[in-house]
């Protein structure tokens, strides 16, 4: 696929190297982000020009951020929230003046994506990320402190720990913000900003919530397509679009992710797809994630690939979360072999496709 992407976390804080993203075949695009400008803040031209020249010097392409995170002013409603609107405007110009496509973002109070389990032990030897409701304790702070420890001393994207410091006062915060209340405040920030987006050709890309159901009572807006048909109707535009991450959709089992793709990306409104599998552990829809293949998960890759490829997206793409093999030590979900074998995997399954089709 000629957009393939690889997430990378910089050269001070991932084990990765862009060489070895480099020799990843097909692999052309790094997924990146500044990750010292504090949520809320302008992001400066100069780092950006400094990332850009990294990769590109690496002999790869930067053209989609994840993430540019909204504050949690937004996200509440509070007055200060027009100021970080504005500072949020301004990082669209500045990512746009780089050749920036694409930036990816959620809209989740509090807690970014959650897991149980960081290192659920698979038979095989290895281990990756699990979501178990029974394990999730009733203390967001439990949560939060195994997270921490469990997570080899890396800060986990959302995870950050200035953040999560302030845990109860965040609680407290949205305590009147529930589903109804977030939509709006999401669409008040869509109304502000994508008219930036229009003027500077850059797309903005909604990640599912993760995983796609409510926890600790806070409000969830993006867990399925009826989600989706809300969100784009709160600004009109191919600019107000989604990022389809078919293990977040896919880990409620009553979510269709090939027909997801099907309905949104055929209206152009997915720029940005994460391709990762699941496996259910049981009826109550408890998961471990899994290899990239359709055999290893709960979710069809064929059908995945087949629904974008006859919807003819031609959009950026990237494995999403691997699991931990061959010894490999490093940030849960975030390893480089297989990643890179859930891009080969995911390159045959293209080539078939295509060639299929000729
Ligand atoms: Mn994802």
């Amino acid at each position: 696929m000629k957009n393939m992407g690889f997430r990378w976390y910089g050269s001070k804080d991932d084990p990765i190297t862009l060489q070895q993203i480099r020799q990843i075949p097909g692999t052309t695009q790094v997924v990146g982000a500044l990750f010292d400008v504090p949520v809320g803040a302008i992001w400066p031209k100069e780092k950006i020009a400094a990332l850009k020249k990294q990769v590109e010097d690496a002999g790869l392409k930067l053209e989609v951020i994840e993430s540019v995170n909204i504050h949690d002013d937004i996200k509440i409603g509070l007055p200060t929230r027009d100021q970080y609107i504005e500072n949020y405007k301004e990082t669209i110009k500045n990512l746009a003046a780089y050749g920036i496509k694409v930036i990816c973002y959620n809209f989740m109070p509090i807690f970014d994506w959650l897991r149980t389990d960081l290192h659920y032990q698979l038979p095989d030897g290895s281990n990756d990320m699990a979501f178990q409701q029974g394990k999730l304790k009733d203390n967001p702070q439990d949560i939060i402190d195994s997270v921490r420890n469990d997570s080899e001393g890396y800060v986990l994207p959302g995870w950050e720990p200035e953040r999560l410091a302030t845990i109860e006062k965040l609680f407290k915060a949205y305590a009147d913000v529930d589903e109804r209340k977030l939509r709006e405040n999401m669409k008040y920030f869509l109304d502000a900003i994508i008219p930036t987006c229009e003027s500077y050709g850059v797309r903005m890309a909604m990640h599912p919530d993760d995983p796609p159901r409510p926890l600790f009572g806070l409000p969830r807006v993006y867990k399925n397509a009826t989600d989706m048909r809300i969100i784009e109707g709160m600004h009109e535009s191919p600019y107000n679009g989604f990022t389809i991450c078919t293990g977040s959709l896919g880990e409620n089992p009553t979510n269709n992710v090939p027909e997801i793709i099907r309905e949104f990306v055929k209206k152009d409104r997915a720029p940005f797809i994460h391709a990762r599998n699941i496996k259910f552990i049981n009826a109550q829809g408890d998961f471990h994630e899994s290899a990239h293949l359709s055999s290893e998960g709960s979710l069809d890759m064929f059908e995945i690939m087949k629904a974008l490829y006859d919807t003819g997206f031609d959009g950026y793409i990237r494995p999403d979360h691997g699991r931990m093999i061959w010894g490999e030590q490093g940030r849960p979900g975030y390893g480089l072999y297989d990643r890179a074998l859930g891009i080969t995997y995911l390159n045959g399954l293209w080539e078939a496709i295509t060639k299929d089709h000729q």
